[in-house]
């Protein structure tokens, strides 16, 4: 976990020295060194503590110091310093998507720019596409990008908080003064992004609940502290709400604040047409005040007229209307992955052997695994040239003896090129056991072509998977501009699959998506998009992204046996 800190701060030092216009080669030093620890297997505490920092590839005595300093102190006097030197508003602007330190240090030098605010404005003016370096389209994604943080500020991606609630959770489990636990909010509901973790306990004793909940090791600040409630930041900055209540309230409490806050209104609507009122206390006659339920969320729901509904489906997107038809989803078990169809090995641009990978899909339980490295005009990433396809194909050939409970299915991340064709030719697509297909240049097309590429990509005939299939990320990406109607249509027609891709800043599909193409008869398949085995765990939010798209098990290839995968894919 430290890592990533690390790796964060070091990031953080290499962006102030290029503000303040250092040369290169040593900013550089801090980003390789940061890549390097952000990838890195090993604890760094544990590497600080053993003296063996300088065993990094790109850590040297000087910056082993100030790693040092950071684990034993939690800060570097040096970059104290360097913040002190660069105006604080600066380093700010460097979150905006679009903007990086040399553009940052042109503003400020230029324009005088030194926040967010005076940005804006300046941009409104037009005054940015003044500037060398810069143009109206410049100038226009500046704003873009603005706006785009706005939207997420403030919010952490889901795979973030799942890890912070996981961990508090296994925390408070140790304490004997607990009765029932649950995470709440939209953590359960697995959304992709998360404004504050919440928490629900049920406890005869909510005073030693609440001392245990803030002796928390990783709670930064008690913003407060009561008998039933209690919040804290953690070192992370995400925020932690708890509730304590009595067992009798628990599941009326759990229901409330689940949410959605959309859910609930509607549901509460529902209870007082049928002479109740609904709190986070229980259900209660609407007339006599009578306690009817609210041990369990069950028993409300069925006292409501209605199933059990998943934390995944409370969004007040039809599940009301599907439950009274009977018609809720049977949805796809977070357990019912048969394997992974979407992981690049160091063949490509991943950091694993395709061995390395291969054991951990079967510690996974796994029955395949989908190789998929890129193509060849991705020279950046080290796309497969032909004559490497048949030494990959070859050693795969000879792994697969190796693992005898494991299929490795040999795939490509093939490229669309601008013009609509795809970057292998048919003969050498239809050596791979299967063929995701995806944009990975030129974002920025205008709709009609950007559909028309993607379309005659899949027409083919040689793709199986379209891969993120919007090209959005989360925070930083507004998606291509695309007609994914067409896209929907022009799948169920060629039986093309689109990709859930799991990897914690796409997710893409994202659900609403996910629920339209399933209504149009479209079929599904899940993709880590892991560059290193410690990504493989993402699946677990393409599953989730899943089940808020209503999908079913036999919507999803990845839940079918192998041998019907081989018999689908033709492999
Ligand atoms: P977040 O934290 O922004 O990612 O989203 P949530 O859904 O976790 O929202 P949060 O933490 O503000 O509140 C947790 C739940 O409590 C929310 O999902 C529903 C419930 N809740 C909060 N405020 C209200 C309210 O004013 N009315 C109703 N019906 N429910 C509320
Ligand atoms: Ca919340
Ligand atoms: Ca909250």
């Amino acid at each position: 976990m430290k890592n990533q800190f690390v790796a964060d701060i070091l990031y953080m030092i290499a962006n102030l020295l290029d503000l303040k216009g250092e040369i290169f080669f040593k900013t550089r030093a801090y980003r390789i060194a940061a890549q390097t620890i952000e990838a890195l297997d090993e604890d760094i505490e544990k590497l600080v503590n053993q003296g063996r920092l300088e065993s990094i590839p790109g850590v040297g005595e000087a910056l082993a110091k100030k790693i040092t300093e950071l684990v034993q102190t939690g800060k570097i006097e040096y970059l104290e310093r360097l913040k002190k030197e660069v105006p604080t508003g600066l380093i700010d602007l460097l979150g905006i998507p679009g903007l990086g330190p040399k553009k940052v240090a042109a503003l400020y030098k230029n324009l005088g720019i030194t926040n967010t605010q005076e940005l804006r404005e300046a941009a409104n003016k037009g005054e940015l596409r003044t500037l060398e370096g810069f143009g109206e389209i410049t100038e226009r994604n500046i704003l873009r990008g603005i706006q785009l943080r706005e939207k997420t500020s403030g919010r952490v991606l889901l795979n973030v908080a799942y890890e912070d609630g996981t961990r508090y959770l296994t925390y408070l489990k140790r304490c004997k003064q607990i009765e029932k636990i649950n995470i709440a909010g939209s953590l359960r509901r697995m959304k992709e992004t998360i404004g504050d973790l919440d928490i629900l306990i049920s406890s005869k004793n909510p005073e030693t609940v609440m001392e245990y909940f803030v002796d928390y090791p990783e709670v930064a600040q008690v913003l407060a502290k009561g008998t039933t409630k209690s919040s804290v930041l953690l070192n992370d900055n995400l925020q932690v709400d708890l509730r304590v209540v009595e067992e009798k309230s628990y599941g009326a409490a759990l229901q409330y604040f689940t949410g959605s806050k959309d859910h609930n209104v509607t549901l509460r609507g529902l209870a007082i047409r049928k002479g109740y009122k609904l709190n986070e206390y229980g259900l209660f006659d609407k007339n006599t005040e009578k306690y009817i339920a609210g041990k369990t969320e069950e028993e409300i729901y069925k006292k409501i007229g209605f199933p059990y509904i998943e934390p995944e489906l409370r969004e007040n997107r039809g599940e009301f209307e599907a439950a009274k038809k009977k018609k809720l989803p049977n949805l796809v078990g977070y357990d019912e992955i048969n394997g992974d169809f979407h992981v690049h090995s160091s063949w490509s641009d991943g950091s694993d052997s395709i061995e390395t990978i291969a054991s951990v899909a079967q510690q996974l339980h796994y029955s395949f695994i989908g190789i998929t490295d890129h193509s060849q005009s991705l020279k950046i990433a080290n796309g497969l040239t032909e004559d490497r396809i048949q030494k990959k194909l070859q050693e795969i050939k000879t792994l697969n003896k190796k693992f005898p409970n494991l299929r490795i299915l040999c795939g490509t991340e093939c490229d669309i090129k601008t013009d609509g064709t795809l970057d292998y030719s048919n003969k050498i697509l239809k050596q791979f056991d299967f063929v995701y297909i995806g944009i990975h240049t030129a974002f920025k097309m205008d709709k009609e072509t950007m559909t028309k590429r993607i379309i005659k990509g899949m027409d083919n005939g040689q793709a199986d998977f379209v891969a993120h299939p919007t090209g959005r990320l989360i925070g930083k990406r507004e998606p291509y501009e695309v007609d994914l109607e067409q896209i929907i249509d022009t799948a169920k027609e060629t039986d093309t699959r689109l990709e859930i891709n799991s990897f914690p800043d796409r997710l893409d599909l994202d659900d609403t998506h996910v629920k339209l193409a399933k209504e149009h008869g479209v079929q599904f398949v899940l993709g880590t998009d892991s560059h290193s085995i410690n990504h493989l765990d993402f699946m677990i939010f393409g599953i989730a992204t899943a089940r808020r798209g209503w999908l079913e098990k036999k919507d999803i290839l990845n839940t079918y046996s192998l041998k019907d995968i081989e018999k689908i894919l033709g492999a």
